[in-house]
């Protein structure tokens, strides 16, 4: 296993392993945008929850059955440990061999969760699950965090939607990531699917209104978010840092993508 760490909103299905033996490295991060085999192979990969058991192919949600595993249960390790949101859970981080799950379902009245890793030569790296427009513990947990000017931050996606403030969260994760540089927001389902609305002149009929107020600066950020990035050290020795969300803003995990 190698000495890096990938950062991945959904997760990687064995098939693709088998398939693509040199892994990430064949892909583009960008490569969610357009149409085509790649395009829709990335947007598997942000979506990615259960695995099917026999073959190793993608499930997409609801599909699944009992037999079928979670994707963290049986990846290998092939690109380091990784670290994912998307999958939610009542507050606590899902932990695998390879992997960890970050969103503790702040939006559905969990927690928002950082991981954070130090080095011994000062600068820490601190990866953050998903806010969902839950920008209180957002400012919240940054406060807690106390940064320091050689700190990096990562965001694993799904900054917005279901929440109560989707241009706030992204206001945040804009100055952050300006405000911190070498950091770096990786692309949720969520932006992807608000991205290609904006593209394709959809907006009025999205979802939630928020894209209709979106600044160009937004769209500017969301347009170059990876749907993956790696980082070359091993980041799994960690500690967690917490915020408990305020309400319950989303009533409950049923539909949830
Ligand atoms: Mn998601």
């Amino acid at each position: 296993m190698s000495e890096q760490t990938t950062l991945i909103h959904g997760g990687f299905y064995p098939l693709f392993f088998k398939q693509h033996p040199e892994g990430l490295s064949l892909l583009d991060p960008l490569q969610h945008k357009g149409g085509g085999k790649r395009a829709e192979r990335a947007r598997r990969m942000l979506r990615t929850r259960h695995v099917e058991g026999g073959t190793g192919a993608f499930v997409a949600l609801g599909q699944e059955d009992s037999t079928d595993p979670k994707w963290g249960d049986v990846y290998e390790g092939q690109e380091g440990f990784a670290f994912y949101g998307h999958d939610p859970t009542e507050g606590e981080v899902r932990k695998h061999p390879f992997a960890a799950g970050l969103d503790t379902g702040c939006v559905f009245g969990g927690r928002l969760t950082a991981h954070v890793w130090s080095a011994a030569s000062g600068g820490r790296k601190i990866i953050i699950g998903d806010i969902h427009g839950c920008v209180e513990e957002l400012d919240e947990l940054l406060k807690l965090l106390d940064p320091g000017s050689s700190d990096k931050y990562f965001f694993l996606g799904d900054v917005v939607d279901k929440g109560p403030d989707s241009l706030g969260a992204l206001d945040r994760v804009y100055e952050t990531l300006y405000g911190y540089p070498g950091s770096v927001c990786i692309l949720g389902n969520h932006e992807e699917k608000a991205l290609r609305y904006h593209r394709k002149g959809k907006v009025d009929q999205f979802k939630e209104a928020w894209l209709q107020d979106v600044k160009p600066y937004m769209l500017a950020m969301m347009g170059v978010m990876p749907y993956w990035h790696q980082i070359p050290q091993d980041l799994r020795c960690g500690e967690l840092v917490q915020v408990q969300a305020k309400e319950k803003y989303c009533p409950a995990y049923g539909e949830v993508d």
